[in-house]
């Protein structure tokens, strides 16, 4: 008997541990057996959701791809066509039985009638917001969930119609989705609609968690003090017991029946703890932190937060010069390196989890410390900010608001409103995100773009006044609300125009590219934070053949020209290549030229931006990535190719930084230091010509304070030396460190037309490429027939030096290699 009864209990128990707990929300996903068709076909194509009308017509084969040749002006006529979609599911009488039963819908985009068994549940019109519907009323075992949009344009026009001037810039300030949607100076106008987020069946008893935010008390290093803000859907009915679980320990709040609210606080420590670092300055270390809710002793929900200790803010305070404008990061001033981010795909569900690893681990290897999400994108998704905080990038980020004036009427802002907020509990948590950002270059476009004009002055008055309900009021209030992080209204603070541009605030500089300045006038405007400067290139060669569909590289065709969207892009390009360079008589040449002149002009602003620290305090460059296979300002092509400028800008944002200053004959050198520890190293200077005789050299002991600027040696151009400035460059060294000086232009160099020599080698991960010339090579460039990714490329080759290259391949040849560089396409 007794025996009978302990097998008995364990059989219990293992059928406890088992079967699953039947208390938990359920959470079904609704992404299977979706179908869709316009309204006026009665044919129907199997969907994806989540997903887009254009990805389905594409993957139905109805509409040929966008981003090939110029089919993107084909498909528009699906941007103006009514869709739907439908699935049928199943309730189970699990679910059926439950007290609350909701529909999820995490985006939709935009204007969507859902209709649940034939009741309209749900008429939506922000493709930002986080819809949750309760259905209990209409659900059933047997379910059809249908879903209509409706073009944007229907809605826009009807907005338009309401008010008696025009709001600057077209019908997409009406509608709350991905601006760039509506075509941009570098990407396609491909207006989707569709389920772009998931949708899901919630169903639970009582209570479930709703939200959790762990919030800053302080935190210093013996302790932090950490306050847990708990969020249930409603009061819980019964007994209930929260429990924090956080570096190994618990903190546990009871809740009687009957109490009347659905918010609780729990104050937490961590004793010691370890604090979050951006990479370049130590480790990003994250705390998993449990939340649980139990009713005797059985968890009904639980949810882990990955939270990060850290203390950031931006320092806005007067000064002799103005206002400052950088970010403290554990009480360190830290300089910030990095680019601004737009979307990876016009069509978003194409983005996948290794698009992003692949994307944010090149903002790792290129020293960046900080991306800035842009305002005319998407709040990116949770995969994003979670590998940001892993891997110890800072981001800044934009409300979705760009490049225009939008309404100010209460439906309009309340809808406004309600995103924020969304957003803001979505995001909350993520310790990368450092700055909300009210919009990108609403306020400078309104000052200085002419958007004032033929406008009366009740008109002007009235539109600024809903900028500032927006971005100086509903925005902030929410933030401050909602989160422990800053609120910029505007970037850039002031525009090109003002005086005020280098001394307050952040700036974008676009004298460079579209005023068509020299590269150097980076060097005599530098504001105290570089929100965005920029310069275009062509992509590689691969996306040059996707695009053209050819093995061919022409930049000439109807296709590549219908993959450049600014109207004077090749007309720049040309004009730079020639003040530095050369036009080349061959394609192949200009695209490589082109990624030459954008690294080149590019590193001269960087570095600019770097010695004035800590005047200046950040240089964010426009743009890291591609949304199509295009011509644009990225340093990262569509297919994920590095373009030359992104190895520059991993080589100019290293943590110490040789950097060059010309005065005429004098060559100032500094050394950057962003490091939290001073540097005492030789520096070691050369003069030497291209075939490798040393006409000069110096070195001395040098000491560098941390995080600073420093001029530490000059070096003048004395005819004593050499007469043939053109043959010669100045090597410096410093620890690790290195960079050349060239007192000439590109085009000027008299280069020797020598030969490489190239050794391959198979090593575990790939090819080891060496490379060696008896005279100076300058701009290596190694390609292959074969995908992979060299460790260096577009880099200098100096006399008589070895210089190794890793081929990283998985492929079991390394194809055919080859190589271009400056000397070659001026001997062609
Ligand atoms: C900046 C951005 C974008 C634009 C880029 C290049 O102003 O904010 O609007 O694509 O310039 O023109």
């Amino acid at each position: 008997m007794h025996k009978l009864h302990i097998i008995i209990i364990s059989c219990l128990t293992f059928l406890t541990a088992c079967q699953p707990n039947k208390e938990l929300p359920i959470i079904k996903t609704l992404d299977s057996n979706w179908s869709f068709r316009s309204i006026n076909s009665k044919t129907s194509h199997k969907a994806t959701v989540p997903g887009n009308v254009y990805s389905d017509l594409i993957d139905n084969r109805v509409i040929e791809d966008p981003f090939i040749g110029d089919n993107e002006v084909k498909v528009q006529w699906v941007s103006d066509s009514i869709w739907l979609y439908q699935t049928r599911f199943d309730a189970s009488s699990t679910i059926l039985s439950k007290e609350n039963i909701h529909l999820n819908f995490e985006g939709l985009d935009t204007y969507a009638q859902v209709y649940l068994n034939d009741s309209l549940i749900l008429s939506s019109n922000n493709a930002f917001r986080n819809y949750k519907v309760p259905v209990n009323d209409f659900i059933l075992s047997k379910n059809t969930l249908s879903i209509k949009f409706t073009p944007t344009r229907v809605k826009e026009e009807i907005e338009k119609n309401k008010l008696k001037y025009t709001l600057p810039e077209g019908g997409r300030i009406f509608t709350r989705k991905a601006q760039f949607q509506y075509g941009w100076d570098w990407g396609p106008s491909l207006n989707t609609m569709g389920i772009w987020k998931d949708i899901s069946l919630n169903a639970w008893d009582d209570a479930k968690i709703e939200n959790v935010f762990l919030k800053k008390k302080s935190y210093t290093e013996d302790q932090a003090k950490i306050t847990a803000k708990i969020t249930l859907s409603n009061p819980p009915k019964e007994p209930t017991l929260i429990v924090v679980s956080a570096a190994g320990k618990d903190f546990s709040l009871p809740i009687q029946a009957g109490n009347q609210t659905k918010q609780f606080d729990i104050p937490l420590t961590i004793d010691s703890p370890k604090f979050w670092w951006p990479h370049n300055l130590g480790a990003p270390y994250l705390y998993e932190i449990e939340v649980k809710l139990l009713k005797a002793d059985v968890v009904t929900d639980n949810m882990t937060v990955n939270h990060g200790i850290r203390n950031v803010s931006l320092v806005t305070d007067e000064d002799q010069h103005g206002q400052s404008f950088y970010f403290m990061v554990n009480d360190i001033p830290v300089y910030m390196k990095g680019a601004n981010y737009i979307p990876q795909h016009s069509l978003q569900n194409r983005v996948t989890t290794n698009h992003y690893e692949k994307l944010l681990q090149d903002v790792v290897d290129a020293n960046m410390n900080m991306l800035r999400v842009w305002g005319g994108g998407i709040y990116e998704n949770n995969i994003f900010y979670d590998l940001c905080d892993k891997k110890g990038i800072l981001v800044w980020q934009d409300f979705m608001y760009a490049c225009a004036m939008y309404p100010g009427d209460e439906l309009f802002l309340k809808n406004a409103e309600k995103e924020a907020e969304d957003q803001l509990l979505r995001l909350r948590n993520h310790p990368s995100i450092v700055l909300f950002c009210g919009n990108n270059e609403n306020s400078e476009g309104w000052h200085r773009w002419g958007w004032q004009n033929g406008k009366t002055k009740a008109q002007r008055d009235k539109i600024w006044s809903d900028y500032l309900k927006l971005f100086d009021s509903i925005l902030p209030n929410q933030v401050a609300k909602n989160t422990d992080v800053d609120y910029w209204e505007s970037s850039p603070k002031y525009g090109r125009g003002n005086p005020k541009y280098k001394s307050e605030g952040d700036a974008h500089d676009w004298w460079v590219w579209h005023d068509g300045y020299p590269f150097e006038h980076f060097e005599d405007f530098v504001p105290r934070f570089m929100s965005e400067f920029g310069f275009q290139s062509f992509p590689s060669p691969d996306v040059m053949k996707f695009i053209n569909q050819s093995n061919d590289i022409q930049i000439v065709t109807k296709a590549i020209r219908s993959h450049q969207k600014h109207h004077r892009g090749f007309e720049l390009m040309d004009l730079y290549m020639e003040r530095d360079y050369l036009i080349p008589n061959n394609d192949e040449d200009y695209i490589f030229l082109s990624q030459l002149v954008q690294a080149r002009g590019m590193r001269l602003g960087i570095e600019a931006h770097r010695r004035a620290k800590p005047y200046n305090m950040g240089t964010l460059y426009w743009q890291l990535n591609d949304c199509w296979p295009g011509i644009s300002w990225s340093s990262i092509d569509h297919f994920g190719n590095w373009k030359a400028f992104h190895y520059e800008a991993k080589d100019a944002f290293e943590n110490v930084l040789i950097s060059f200053e010309r005065h005429s004959d004098r060559v100032d050198v500094y050394i950057v230091n962003d490091l939290i520890t001073s540097l005492d190293e030789t520096l070691e200077m050369k003069l030497i010509d291209f075939e490798g005789n040393v006409l000069w050299n110096a070195s001395k002991q040098i000491n560098v304070p941390s995080s600073s600027s420093n001029l530490v040696n000059s070096f003048f151009i004395d005819s004593g030396l050499t007469s043939k400035w053109n043959q010669v460059l100045l090597q410096v060294n410093f620890g690790d460190s290195k960079n050349t000086y060239f007192f000439v232009k590109p085009k000027e160099l008299a280069l020797n037309n020598n030969e490489i020599e190239l050794d391959i080698e198979k090593v575990n991960e790939g090819y080891l490429i060496s490379l060696s010339s008896i005279t100076f090579q300058k701009d290596v460039m190694l390609s292959s027939t074969t995908n992979g990714h060299f460790s260096d490329n577009y880099f200098d080759l100096f006399p008589n030096e070895i210089k190794q290259v890793l081929f990283k391949t998985e492929a079991s040849s390394a194809g055919k290699l080859s190589f271009n560089c400056l000397n070659k396409v001026f001997y062609k």
